[in-house]
C-alpha cells in the first residue's frame, strides 16, 4: 500500500538524519539518501493527499513575506552573568540558605547562538519563534523547519515547549563567509542572518543546528525531579543537546568546570561564550523562583573578554559618509578570541592622544562584546619613548584636502564634499540593509562601479544595464543579472528608506521614517521651511536644518530630478492606508496571475490588514495562487477561508 510504503521511507530517513544531525553518526551516503527522499517526494507529488507536516520533503517551505510577532506561552526568562567566582560563591550561598547546604548544581557550556523556542503537539513540531524580548517573539517556523537537529516528530507523542540556542559551526561560519558581498562579524550574526531570510531555501543552504537545553513539560510519560533528568528526557525526545555538561557537589566543581573550558573552549567548532550553571534540584528551583527578569536558581559564568599584546603596524584613516575620519590601527595579526585579528579600533585622535600611541609600538589589544577588538593601552616598553609622536594628520588621505574640526566634536572632517571616500561611503550606505537593501552590491563592487565612472551618485545605480556589469570582475552568486535584479527590485522601497537612503546629515532611519509621515511626497519636503520642518515632534532645528540644506543643494536637486524621470513615485505610501481588512491576517501561497505575492502583502497592508507565513487558528484567510503549497492542505485542516485569486482581488476591491 502506498501509505505503508510513505511511512517507511519517512521513518527512514528520519532515522538516517536523526543518527547524523542529532548522533553526529552518519549511517549511509548522501547519494543513498538523497536517492530514498527523491523517492519519498516522488510519491507525495503524486499523492499530494498524503502529505504530512512532519514529512521530512517538508522542510524546505516556500518564500513568506514577514513574520509574526507572536507572545510566548511561558515567557523566556534572562539569565544573570557575572564574570567573578567570588559572585559566584555569594549566588551559591543564597541558593544554600534556601534550599539548604550540598545543592547540586549542572554546568552547561553557554552556547553563543540564537535563543528560540519550539512548540511540538503530539509531538509534531508545530511552531517556532525566536526569544525577541522574552515575552514576544517572532514565528519563524518555515526557517526552522530547514534545520536538521530540529526534529518535526518526537520519539514521543509529547506536548512539550523546548528552548535552545541555535548556532552555526565556526568552520560553516568562515566558508559561508568567503561567498557572501558583506561578511558576517561571527558565527552569531551569520546564524541571526541565516534565521532572518524570508525566503526558507535560503536557510537552508546554511549550516545551522540547535541545542536544546530546557523543556517544559505539557504532556509526556514522565515528570523529572532534576535539571539532569529533563535534559535526558530531551534527549530521548529526540532532541540534540549538547555533550559537555556535568553534575556537580557543589559551586567548587562549578568553579573547576569553568577553569577547565576557559581554555579548551578555543577547540570546539561552535562559539561558547561561558558556561551557564543551574540548580539540579527542580524543587529547590521552585523554591527560589524568579526575579523580576531571571531566574534565580541559574547564573551564567562568562569567560573573560581576552587580550592579547601585539605590534602596531601603522594608523590607517578611514573616512565616512559623513567626511568623519577615523583612525584604525593596523596590526602584526595575532590570535585572538577565535579569530585573526590584525585592524582594530583606535576610536579618534583624541584617545590616540590620551595612551599616546605611537607607531612601532607594542599595543594591548582586547576584544569583548565588540567585534571589532580595541587598541586598550600602550605596553611599557624602553623602545616607547625613541618613537616619534603621532601626529594627527593634516590632509584628507584620499583626497588631500585639509581635514577640519567641527565645534563640539571630538571628529575631524574631509573638507571636501567631493571626496571619492565620502562619494563611496555614501554608495555602500545606499545599497545597505538599513537603508534601499541591494543584495549582491558591497564594498568591492561600488569601487569597481566607482572607478569605471559608472556610478557617481545613487541615481546612476538605475541607469545600468545589464549589459554594463559585464565589464565588472564579478564572483560566483553576484553574477550581473543578480545584480541587475536587486537594483530593480529595490526602486520599490518605501518611501522611508528612500529618504534614508539620501545619506543627509543627522537623517537616519528614526528620522527618516518621521520625516515620511509628516510629509506626503518628496515635493513637500523640498518645500518646507526650517520653521516647517523644526515644529515637527522629534525634529529639532540641527535637523531642521541640515534637511533644509539638502533640498537648497543644486546638485541634490538634480539627482531628485533624475529619479522622478527614472519612474521613482516618492509618495507616502502610509499616508493614504485604510483600514477595511483591521484585524485580519492573510497567508499567501502560489503563484498569482496579477501581481506578486510582495505586492499583495502590499496591498492588504495598505488597506490595514495582516500577513503571516503561516497558517494558523488565527488566519483569517488563505490566498491561494497557482501551484500552493502545504499551507493550502493546513487550511483545509483548521477549517480557514482560502480565497482564489479572483476571489481575493474581489475583496481588497481591485477587480476591475
Ligand atoms: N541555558 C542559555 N536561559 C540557558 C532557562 C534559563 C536559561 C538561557 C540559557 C533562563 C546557552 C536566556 C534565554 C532563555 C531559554 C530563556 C543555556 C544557555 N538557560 N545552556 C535558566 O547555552 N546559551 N538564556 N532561553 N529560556
Amino acid at each position: 500500500m502506498i501509505e505503508n510504503k510513505i511511512k517507511y521511507l519517512r521513518d527512514e530517513l528520519n532515522r538516517y538524519s536523526y543518527n547524523y544531525y542529532v548522533l553526529d553518526n552518519p549511517l549511509i551516503s548522501d547519494f543513498e539518501y538523497d536517492k530514498l527522499y527523491d523517492e519519498l517526494k516522488e510519491l507525495e507529488l503524486a499523492h499530494p493527499e498524503l502529505i504530512t507536516p512532519d514529512s521530512p520533503t517538508q522542510r524546505v517551505g516556500g518564500i513568506s513575506t514577514g513574520f509574526e510577532e507572536v507572545k510566548h506561552k511561558y515567557r523566556l526568562y534572562s539569565l544573570d552573568n557575572t564574570y567573578s567566582y567570588d559572585e559566584l560563591k555569594k549566588w551559591y550561598e543564597r541558593v544554600s540558605k534556601e534550599c539548604g547546604q550540598n545543592q547540586e548544581l549542572v554546568c552547561e557550556l553557554k552556547i553563543d547562538g540564537l535563543a528560540i523556542a519550539l512548540t511540538y503537539h503530539n509531538g509534531i513540531f508545530v511552531k517556532g519563534a525566536t526569544r525577541g524580548d522574552g515575552i514576544v517573539g517572532e514565528e519563524i517556523t518555515q526557517n526552522l523547519k530547514t534545520i536538521k537537529a530540529i526534529p518535526l516528530k518526537l520519539f514521543e507523542n509529547a506536548d512539550v515547549e523546548v528552548r535552545g540556542e541555535i548556532y552555526m559551526p565556526k568552520s560553516s561560519f568562515e566558508k559561508l563567509n568567503q561567498n557572501v558581498e558583506k561578511p558576517f562579524a561571527n558565527p552569531r550574526n551569520a546564524a541571526a542572518g541565516s534565521l532572518r531570510q524570508l525566503d526558507s531555501s535560503i536557510t537552508a543552504k546554511r549550516d545551522l543546528s540547535m541545542f536544546t537545553y530546557t523543556a517544559i513539560i505539557e504532556k509526556a510519560n514522565l515528570a523529572p525531579k532534576t535539571h539532569w533528568d529533563s535534559i535526558q528526557y530531551i534527549k530521548k525526545l529526540g532532541f540534540k543537546t549538547n555533550p559537555n555538561i556535568r553534575l556537580v557537589k557543589d559551586i567548587e566543581g562549578a568553579i573547576d568546570f569553568c577553569k577547565e573550558w576557559e581554555e579548551k573552549r578555543f577547540n570546539l567548532d561552535y562559539a561558547t561564550d561561558g558556561v551557564v550553571i543551574k540548580v539540579n534540584s527542580l524543587a529547590c528551583q521552585n523554591e527560589l523562583g524568579f526575579t523580576s527578569r531571571a531566574p534565580k536558581w541559574a547564573t551564567a559564568f562568562k569567560f573573560p573578554p581576552e587580550e592579547i599584546s601585539t605590534k602596531l603596524l601603522d594608523i590607517e584613516i578611514g573616512v565616512g559618509k559623513t567626511g568623519a575620519v577615523t583612525p584604525v590601527a593596523i596590526l602584526e595579526p595575532v590570535q585572538l578570541g577565535g579569530s585573526i585579528v590584525s585592524r582594530a579600533s583606535l576610536h579618534n585622535f583624541d584617545e590616540i592622544k590620551r595612551l599616546d600611541v605611537r607607531i612601532g609600538d607594542r599595543v594591548l589589544i582586547k576584544k569583548a562584546a565588540e567585534i571589532i577588538p580595541k587598541v586598550i593601552k600602550v605596553v611599557d616598553s624602553d623602545e616607547h619613548e625613541s618613537l616619534t609622536k603621532y601626529e594627527i594628520p593634516k590632509k584628507c588621505p584620499e583626497c588631500d584636502s585639509l581635514l577640519e574640526e567641527r565645534d563640539g566634536e571630538v571628529s575631524f572632517y574631509c573638507s571636501n564634499d567631493k571626496c571619492p571616500s565620502i562619494i563611496k561611503a555614501k554608495l555602500e550606505y545606499w545599497v545597505s540593509k538599513e537603508a534601499m537593501d541591494i543584495d549582491y552590491i558591497g564594498p568591492s563592487v561600488i569601487s569597481q562601479l566607482f572607478s569605471l565612472g559608472m556610478v557617481k551618485t545613487p541615481v546612476d545605480f538605475y541607469k545600468i544595464k545589464e549589459n554594463d556589469l559585464l565589464k565588472l570582475d564579478l564572483i560566483k552568486e553576484k553574477s550581473a543579472s543578480n545584480i541587475y535584479n536587486s537594483i530593480q527590485q529595490s526602486k520599490n522601497r518605501p518611501f522611508s528608506r528612500f529618504l534614508t537612503a539620501l545619506s543627509i546629515r543627522h537623517v537616519g532611519k528614526e528620522t527618516a521614517d518621521i520625516l515620511a509621515t509628516e510629509f506626503p511626497n518628496i515635493e513637500s519636503i523640498q518645500k518646507a521651511s526650517i520653521e516647517d520642518l523644526s515644529k515637527i515632534e522629534g525634529i529639532g532645528d540641527k535637523i531642521a536644518n541640515s534637511v533644509y540644506e539638502f533640498f537648497k543643494n543644486n546638485e541634490n536637486l538634480k539627482m531628485i530630478e533624475e529619479f522622478n524621470q527614472l519612474g521613482f513615485s516618492f509618495e507616502n505610501t502610509s499616508l493614504n492606508k485604510t483600514t477595511e481588512l483591521e484585524g485580519k491576517i492573510f497567508v499567501l501561497t502560489g503563484t498569482l496571475a496579477s501581481m506578486t505575492r510582495d505586492e499583495a502583502a502590499d496591498r492588504i497592508k495598505q488597506k490595514g490588514g495582516k500577513t503571516s507565513s503561516s497558517v494558523s487558528k488565527k488566519t483569517s484567510y488563505v490566498v491561494a495562487g497557482e501551484n500552493p503549497g502545504s499551507k493550502l492542505d493546513k487550511a483545509q485542516n483548521l477549517g480557514v477561508i482560502i480565497l482564489n485569486e479572483e476571489e481575493f482581488l474581489n475583496l481588497i476591491g481591485e477587480n476591475k
